[in-house]
Parts: C-alpha cells; sequence; structure tokens
C-alpha cells in the first residue's frame, strides 16, 4: 500500500489514539509567539534562573507508560524539557504507578543523590514524590587553561528502574522524554517536534499510525531526535538537510560542520537541529524514516508535512492534517509550539 492509500484508510478509518510530542517551555524567552521569516529570529537569553517543575508518572490508558505535566495526561515522548545555560531546574516528580520508577537525566549536571537509579537509592516509590535537582552551566576556562564545555546539547531523560536496574521495561513502555539547553544567544525555533526511535517504533505508535508533523512553508522548524531500545538506526528527512554540530545549524560561511540529510543513530543517542520548512524544495508530504531499508519497509516512517500559506500540502489528500495526533510539541508555560499538543486530525 503507497503512502496516500494509507492515509486514505486512516482518514476514513476513525479515531487514533493520541500522543504525542508534550513539551515544556522553562526558557523564559522562547515562550511568546514568533513571527515568521523576514524578521531576525528570537534567540536564547542567557541563564541563571532557579526553575521549578511538577512531573508525574503514570499508565497510559493503552498500557504503555509515560511521563506528564499533569496527573492523566501523561504523553509519550514525555514533555519537552527547555533550559537555558546556567539554569537549575527543581522537578518535584511524583509516581502515581504500582512499580518503583525513576527520573534520569543526560547531559545535565546533578549530584549523585539526583541519579535515578537504585543503586544510589534516588528511585520513587508507587505513590511517593521525589524533588530531582538538576543544574547546567555555561562553558569557560577552567584554571589550568583547558575549555570546559556547557551543557547546552539536545539531551533526554528516562526511568532507569522499571523492569530492569537499567529502566529497559520502563524506556520500552515509553518513559523517555526530551531536554533541549541552549547557549546564550541560540536562535529559537517556532516550532518543536520530538522524534523517538525506539526499538522498531516511533515515539512507541503502532507501524500503521506513525506521527506526522505539521508546519507551514518558511516556518523554523526544530527536529529533537532521540534513539532507544535494541537497535540502531539512521534518521533520514526528505528535501531538508542540517549541520552535524551541537545546534544543527552553520554558524557562517567559515562553518567547517558536514551537511547532512541521514545520520546514524544508536540506544540513548540524541541530536537536533533546525530547518526552515519547504526552503529551496516548498510545500509537500516529506517523507522522514530511518534509512535502514527493513525497518522502514516494517512500519518505520512518517511525514512531515509542510503546508503552503493558505494550509494545503500538494498531493496529500489529507489537507493540513496528519493521522498522528502528534502535530507538536506542548510545553508546560505555554509557547510557539504549544499549538499541536495532541491534535487530532480526522
Ligand atoms: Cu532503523
Amino acid at each position: 500500500m503507497d503512502r496516500r492509500s494509507f492515509h486514505r484508510r486512516l482518514l476514513a478509518g476513525g479515531a487514533v489514539a493520541a500522543t504525542g510530542v508534550t513539551s515544556l517551555s522553562l526558557a523564559a524567552a522562547s515562550s511568546s509567539a514568533a513571527p515568521a521569516a523576514a524578521s531576525a529570529p528570537r534567540t536564547a537569553p542567557a541563564g541563571g534562573q532557579v526553575r521549578h517543575l511538577r512531573l508525574y508518572a503514570e499508565k497510559t490508558a493503552d498500557g504503555q507508560m509515560g511521563y506528564g505535566l499533569e496527573k492523566g495526561k501523561a504523553t509519550i515522548p514525555g514533555p519537552l524539557i527547555e533550559l537555558n545555560e546556567g539554569d537549575t531546574l527543581h522537578i518535584e516528580f511524583e509516581n502515581l504507578m504500582d512499580v518503583p520508577v525513576s527520573l534520569h537525566p543526560h547531559g545535565v549536571d546533578y549530584d549523585i543523590d539526583n541519579d535515578g537509579t537504585k543503586m544510589s537509592r534516588s528511585h520513587v516509590e508507587p505513590g511517593a514524590t521525589r524533588t530531582y535537582t538538576w543544574r547546567t552551566h555555561a562553558p569557560g576556562r577552567r584554571a589550568d587553561g583547558t575549555w570546559r564545555p556547557g551543557s547546552a546539547g539536545y539531551w533526554h531523560y528516562h526511568d532507569h528502574v522499571v523492569g530492569t536496574d537499567h529502566g529497559t521495561g520502563g524506556i520500552r513502555k515509553g518513559l523517555y522524554g526530551p531536554m533541549v539547553v541552549r547557549r546564550k544567544g541560540d536562535v529559537l525555533p517556532d516550532k518543536q517536534f520530538t522524534i523517538v526511535f525506539n526499538d522498531m517504533t516511533i515515539n512507541n505508535r503502532p507501524a500503521a499510525e506513525p506521527p506526522d508533523f505539521q508546519a507551514t512553508v518558511g516556518d523554523r522548524v526544530e527536529i529533537i531526535m532521540i534513539t532507544h531500545g535494541e537497535y540502531y538506526h539512521t534518521f533520514h528527512i526528505h528535501g531538508h538537510r542540517w549541520a552535524d554540530n551541537r545546534t544543527g545549524l552553520l554558524a557562517g560561511p567559515e562553518d567547517v560542520s558536514r551537511v547532512i540529510d541521514n545520520k546514524i543513530t544508536g540506544p540513548a543517542d540524541s541530536f537536533g537541529f533546525q530547518i526552515i520548512a519547504g526552503e529551496h524544495v516548498g510545500a509537500g508530504a516529506w517523507m522522514y524514516h530511518c534509512h535502514v531499508q527493513s525497518h522502514s519497509d516494517m512500519g518505520m516512517a512518517g511525514l512531515f508535512l509542510v503546508a503552503k500559506p493558505d494550509g494545503t500540502v500538494p498531493g496529500h489528500d489529507g489537507g493540513h492534517g496528519g493521522h498522528g495526533g502528534a502535530g507538536g510539541t506542548p510545553k508546560a508555560g505555554g509557547g510557539a509550539a504549544a499549538e499541536g499538543a495532541g491534535h487530532e486530525h480526522h
């Protein structure tokens, strides 16, 4: 079945579970809606704030597990956490499940009591609450003259205790989420989407219902790509390219970062980049997929739906709509990307 008939069938087929990509804007300046193109993009402010967040772990209606910002609203992937270098984040984390769970971050600073592992006794028993503290820092020179990297990057967090002491069962069932730490001056996106290759799924969705993502030509779109599970994959998106560096953007004509449209990615890897939707190529239903052929054949493929300003997507009979319900990356505290959260398009 080709993609079009596949979509037609889904559009006719009625409800598809919502999921998503949820997000949470802790970065103050990124909360306001962005004007399109032409004007200079917004940029990240300096960090240094102390932020607070409530987060829940719970079972989802379909028998999976997720993190959420409100009870009963867990999503897979979990909320996008955004910080600026220098920020500290306190997460009041409640376990609404009947098994112990935890929160273990990649990329940020934390002491061993915040590791989110059983061996450090930093997991959370059923019904209990615990506050995790994550810190970030700007780059700088150490006393010995060597350069110390900052925290900025495309990172992620996940459970480390469900199933095994490595969180193998928790990750498999959906306990993972994205985190972006920005450096002062980093360009901020208009829309954000999180794509997680977890085992042979995208965002833990059934192979027949991969998430589609929507934007309009000219939108500055940020993709946060994470891999989990048992396999190596390659991430490829049609019609768009990015720089293989920290931000996914070239800093200028002298930046020698390689420009790519395909990247190998293994378990717990994460990277991100920004693209201008439809730049040089126009609107369309652009595929994104794992480029391991058997994997894409088994359903590891979705659509990046780039609409014309009138809302239509050429060649895509779903119009300005996908079937995934994962149109955007919801954020706590509102934000430009919140509009897509849990949308259904039928
Ligand atoms: Cu693959």
